[in-house]
């Protein structure tokens, strides 16, 4: 592989469940190969067992195409997830060549990056969940600046000024523990966030 750039995304990850308990309903799912990167969170409605089939159900679904358009894949989660709790959940893909960011989201996870032109973004989900019923999902494309952070994370983690975060010259895990030192040691509600930097 000598001579071949390594276009490669440093990620942070963080989770605690709810209380601590054995059961999180929030579930991430990270792919990536030599041009893109995609990372998906779903956020299973209520807490424990089966908040956490909701989200693994999403989860999976992600698991067995994880190339697949955005669109399509919340389609196929939907599908999958009927009969179960619901779940927040968004979708993020990072093209390498392109500088693009795709998204896709439903409910209450958040998304923040820095764009190319140097200003946070965030798209905002649709409000709801995904429990099967048929919807209709938009995929919105950005353009990242590249080497720049992003976050996104459920709601059990409030965070302000975030821009701070995503704009500091601390390394990707630097942040990530900075975040991590405002969640209590036994949260309220499940969280879960990862942290990530853009190739350059
Ligand atoms: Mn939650």
């Amino acid at each position: 592989m000598a001579g071949a750039a390594e276009k490669k995304i440093d990620i942070f990850t963080f989770q605690r469940a709810k209380l601590l308990q054995q059961y999180c309903g929030d579930i991430f799912y990270i792919y990536e190969n030599d041009n893109q990167f995609l990372c998906v969170l779903a956020d299973g409605l209520g807490s424990g067992h089966e908040a956490h089939l909701a989200a693994k159900a999403v989860i999976d679904t992600v698991k067995k195409e994880p190339e697949e358009d955005l669109v399509l894949l919340m389609e196929h989660c939907n599908q999958a997830i009927s009969g179960l709790r619901g779940a927040a959940v968004a979708i993020i893909r990072a093209d390498f060549d392109t500088k693009k960011l795709s998204y896709v989201g439903l409910g209450n996870i958040r998304f923040y990056m820095v764009d190319n032109h140097a200003k946070l973004s965030f798209p905002l989900s649709t409000t709801g969940f995904l429990s099967g019923k048929r919807q209709h999902f938009k995929q919105k494309v950005l353009e990242f600046k590249p080497g720049s952070k992003f976050l996104i994370h459920s709601d059990g983690l409030v965070l302000k000024k975030v821009k701070n975060y995503l704009t500091s010259s601390l390394c990707v895990v630097k942040t990530g523990h900075t975040i991590e030192r405002l969640i209590p040691d036994i949260p309220m509600d499940d969280v879960t966030f990862v942290i990530g930097k853009f190739p350059e």
